[in-house]
């Protein structure tokens, strides 16, 4: 029987912070899962090499759902971030090598192709209604089928998820962890934050771009869990006429009741998930039907394992995915969500940000973006290969998600 033989915790910053796990077993053949949880990567590292690394070798590295339950089940400690991105590297690890030794790529163990690929969705940005116009036009020249739109408000600095201003054809990264030295302490930026001046602008930027680029486009919005319940419920009826594809995190993650006043006052689609990390945290939205997207990634949810039964929970209440694909997720957390995207009947779209070609030289891909459309490739396993001398070459460095506060100084949520 082939067993695991070891099972190595990487870190490495080509440009931002990422952590794999490397699982290698007796029959020499290895896997790749992803770690990462954006500025709390030594957690996660930590957790895996003292409390999980132990007990992976000499598994049977073929039994996939027995080790999952073995360290979700056993550790009586359950759920949260680091924990689930932990079970998710080893859980992809495993799915990498049982489709390697299969010489499949990983889409073919989980039902084989339900369409020919994933509809992707691009990140335009402007600080000014203007420069989000330019950043439209780049993203549909780039091939972008779907298109979020994110914009700075008057009388606010840095406002989340807009990046600098862009050029044609410029590839750009948002939001990393920024790393703020401060009296030779790395700590968090400080952002500020009004709601009030958000809903006040906001219906008029889908307004003017819907003047702008038709009906057609399917447009997305990211409130990043900044409204209370009555505010979201407000801005979801405010963009109505503008027939968005989904409005993401309106409300805290938390409070799963909150949905349902969003719902009461509006048909806008609602995506929500990207900062859960079990099926658990769905069960009401699910069943009742508060949502229509679930927002969670491979990486932050337990891996291929746990996302294919939350995603099978939510297609029998007609929701369906739309799985967190930041820059953050790591190419190996991307090719994960690809293969399952692409085998899932309730595929929906996923959110997709080219990582930086530093990046894409230590994690080399074989995942496409071709017409809008996103494909994991057809190499055995998960299609990634990580460039271990490489990887090293690029050191961690601390680095913190930006802290929010409102005009009086309080702590929103970011
Ligand atoms: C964002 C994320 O992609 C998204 O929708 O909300 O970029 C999120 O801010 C980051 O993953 C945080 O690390
Ligand atoms: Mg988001």
């Amino acid at each position: 029987m082939s067993h695991i033989e070891s099972a190595e915790v990487l870190l490495t910053s080509p440009g931002r912070n990422f952590v794999t796990l490397k699982i290698t077993t007796s029959d020499g053949v290895t896997g790749l899962g992803d770690a990462t949880v954006n500025g709390r990567e030594l957690a996660v590292a930590a957790y895996l090499t003292d409390h999980v690394v132990p007990l992976l070798i000499g598994r049977d590295p073929a039994n996939i759902e027995d080790t999952w339950q073995y360290l979700y089940r056993g550790a009586y400690w359950r759920r949260g971030p680091v924990t689930m991105a932990a079970i998710a590297a080893v859980d992809v690890a495993l799915w990498d090598i049982k489709a390697k030794a299969a010489g499949l790529p990983l889409y073919q163990l989980l039902g084989g192709a339900s369409r020919k690929g994933a509809l992707a969705y691009g990140h335009a940005s402007g600080t000014t209604v203007e420069a989000l116009f330019d950043s439209i036009r780049n993203h549909l020249e780039l091939g972008f089928r779907a298109i979020r739109i994110q914009t700075g408000v008057p009388g606010l600095g840095q406002v989340y998820g807009v990046a600098g201003d862009q050029r044609p054809g410029q590839r750009y990264d948002y939001e990393p962890a920024r790393r703020n030295v401060v009296a030779g302490r790395a700590l968090p930026v400080e952002e500020e934050w009004d709601t009030s001046a958000y809903l006040r602008h906001i219906p008029g930027v889908f307004e003017a771009v819907r003047h702008e680029f038709g009906p057609e486009l399917p447009l997305l919005h990211d409130g990043h869990h900044r409204m209370r319940p009555i505010e979201a419920a407000r801005l979801a009826r405010d963009l109505e006429p503008y027939r968005l594809f989904w409005l993401e995190d309106a409300t805290p993650g938390e409070d799963q009741d909150a949905l349902r006043l969003i719902r009461q006052h509006s048909t806008t689609p609602i995506a929500i998930g990207e900062v859960f990390n079990t099926a658990f945290d769905y069960q009401t939205l699910i069943t009742e039907r508060l949502i229509d997207y679930v927002r969670s990634a491979v990486t932050h949810t337990g891996g291929i394992t746990h996302m294919r039964k939350l995603l099978d929970f939510a297609g029998l209440y007609g929701i369906r995915s739309g799985m967190h694909g930041p820059t953050d997720v790591s190419p190996v957390g991307m090719a994960a969500a690809l293969h399952l995207d692409l085998a899932v009947h309730n595929f929906g779209i996923q959110e997709y940000m080219k990582h930086s070609d530093t990046t894409l030289e230590v994690f080399r891909t074989s995942y496409t973006f071709t017409d809008g459309l996103l494909h994991p490739g057809v190499n055995p396993g998960l299609g990634v290969d990580l460039d271990e001398d490489l990887a090293a070459r690029f050191e961690y460095t601390p680095a913190y998600l930006p802290i929010n506060r409102t005009l009086d100084g309080t702590v929103h949520d970011w």
